[in-house]
């Protein structure tokens, strides 16, 4: 059974725990994968055992919608990639513009109009130890596929999230601001998430502090106002929580990101998630304990709507219009 997670890569077999929300598997596997400059069969589509993508999880990556022949934010999923190598001292192989038009020839290829697309960059090829210095050229891999999508009820009706004891690793160690390859932190919390029958995990600081859940930027309303936690609390700068922003102007509602505790997230009025995957979606339930009144809320509702509306009406053209 597929948890929420897209583009038919989360498959579980596993049995799926109670009240989980299932998502819709995806129909069809992708058909054409883009993989440096090339497209392959879905069966042909493979890459070096010695690639430290695969040896050390070393590269970064983009999880990117699109929408009725547009692509949601590209230009925003293309920023923090950059930005990601950069930061790891990846060299992407090809110009920003070659990169943008592989992504969007990519969806052609496929002849889809809504789906996800997978962007990935590895180190490259290399020898059995971790050195970069031993990888000469990094490896581009476009997947473009359709997304598994939650069930519309779930929107209503809202997750329920677990803290788990996994702790979001601190700056100083693998700063989470980069959206790299190694996602093992976020793996082992999301499996204490399963093995709690919990929808998602969320995810402390060692200070204590929410950072974010496993794929998911967290949100409260209290009195009105909007709260996320800050990205130095251990967030990704999701592109998600940005559009909510740009809603929360929109729609004249106060946002701030200050320190959020457990405690601020108990007493919330409303709570909710976003993220690629999930969009915005509302969070219920907590450690057990129901938030606000235990459905989604007004200001929840509201954005969802609103989010729903852009991704329909804006993005980056894919087809010659
Ligand atoms: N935090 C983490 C750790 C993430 O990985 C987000 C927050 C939300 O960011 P965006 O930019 O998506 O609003 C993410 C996003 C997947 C998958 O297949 C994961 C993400 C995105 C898309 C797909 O698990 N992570």
């Amino acid at each position: 059974m597929l948890t929420k997670d897209v583009a038919g890569t989360a498959v579980m077999d596993k049995p799926e725990t109670a009240g989980k929300p299932k998502a819709v598997a995806p129909a069809t596997k992708a058909q054409k994968i883009y993989i440096d400059g090339q497209f392959y069969d879905h069966a042909d589509a493979k890459i070096s055992v010695f690639d430290h993508g695969l040896l050390y999880g070393d590269g970064v990556f983009e999880g990117i919608r699109f929408y009725n022949g547009r692509v949601f934010r590209m230009e925003e999923h293309m920023e923090r990639l950059w930005e990601s190598a950069r930061s790891i001292c990846i060299e992407i192989p090809m110009s920003r513009r070659d990169l943008d038009a592989a992504l969007l020839e990519t969806i052609r290829q496929n002849d889809l109009r809504d789906g996800y697309v997978r962007l990935v960059v590895t180190r490259g090829v290399g020898n059995l130890g971790l050195n970069p210095a031993q990888c000469k050229r990094s490896s581009i891999i476009i997947i473009a596929a359709k997304v598994a999508l939650y069930p519309e009820e779930v929107y209503r009706r809202g997750l329920t999230v677990v803290t788990v004891a996994t702790r979001r690793m601190g700056p100083a160690t693998l700063n989470p601001a980069i959206k790299s390859l190694n996602y093992l932190n976020n793996i082992l919390a999301r499996i204490e998430a399963n093995l709690s029958q919990a929808d998602e995990a969320l995810m402390l600081n060692d200070a204590g502090n929410i950072a974010e859940c496993t794929a998911d930027n967290v949100f409260i309303v209290k009195r009105g106002q909007i709260m996320t936690p800050p990205i130095t609390a251990g967030a990704l700068r999701g592109i998600t929580r940005s559009v909510v922003f740009d809603i929360a102007a929109e729609l004249g509602i106060k946002i701030s990101e200050p320190d959020l505790t457990r405690h601020d997230l108990y007493i919330a009025d409303e709570a909710f998630l976003t993220g690629t995957a999930a969009e915005v979606i509302p969070m219920v339930r907590v450690d057990g304990r129901i938030i606000g009144n235990g459905e989604a809320g007004a200001i929840t509702t509201r954005t969802i709507a609103r989010f729903r509306e852009l991704t329909r009406k804006s993005g980056t053209p894919i087809f010659s219009e």
